[in-house]
């Protein structure tokens, strides 16, 4: 077992549908200790460096498809100008596998019902894009990644 931070992010469908608390709800279920939560306006400079390691990979080789994932993080799609999205980092013990499971599958059809993804997820038909309410990090290297992006390091609870 390890110590592990992890990071979580409230996206801006999650934000436009006032998911924030029911997400949270869910994230405090698992028993990991919340260390660091802050609001931020998503520039276009943050979206692509939290996204920096997927573009031209797998179905981002498409650079349409990339850019729709920018824009999307952004809040262009759901009509936020001030474009919200709520960072929180999670510690505890395998605090990465521990949240993923809690948030669920990538594609809001395959979550499981009992997961973020699966209870709130949906499927842009029209771009064949997943709204899919919540991120998380993937793996501890993400994490660490993902955190220094998003936080500077007097902002979390050590
Ligand atoms: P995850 O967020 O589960 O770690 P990821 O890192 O592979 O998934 O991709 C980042 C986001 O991009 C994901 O939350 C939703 C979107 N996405 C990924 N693969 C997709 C696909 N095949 N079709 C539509 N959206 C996709
Ligand atoms: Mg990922």
């Amino acid at each position: 077992m390890a110590l592990e931070r992890t990071l979580v992010l409230i996206k801006p469908d999650g934000m436009q549908r006032h998911l924030a608390g029911l997400a949270m709800d869910r994230l405090e279920n698992t028993h990991m200790e919340l260390v660091g939560a802050k609001i931020r306006t998503v520039t276009d400079e943050l979206a692509r460096e939290h996204y920096a390691l997927l573009e031209g990979k797998g179905p981002f080789a498409d650079k349409k498809f990339f850019e729709r994932l920018i824009n999307f993080i952004k809040g262009e799609y759901h009509g936020d100008p001030k474009r919200r999205v709520l960072a929180l980092v999670y510690q505890g013990e395998n605090a990465v596998q521990v949240i993923r499971k809690a948030v669920g599958a990538t594609n809001p059809e395959d979550a499981s019902p009992d997961t973020i993804r699966g209870a709130f997820g949906r499927v842009c038909r029209r771009h064949g894009y997943y709204e899919n309410v919540v991120h998380a990090s993937g793996n501890t290297e993400e994490a660490d990644r993902e955190i220094g992006i998003w936080f500077n390091p007097g902002e979390i609870i050590p």
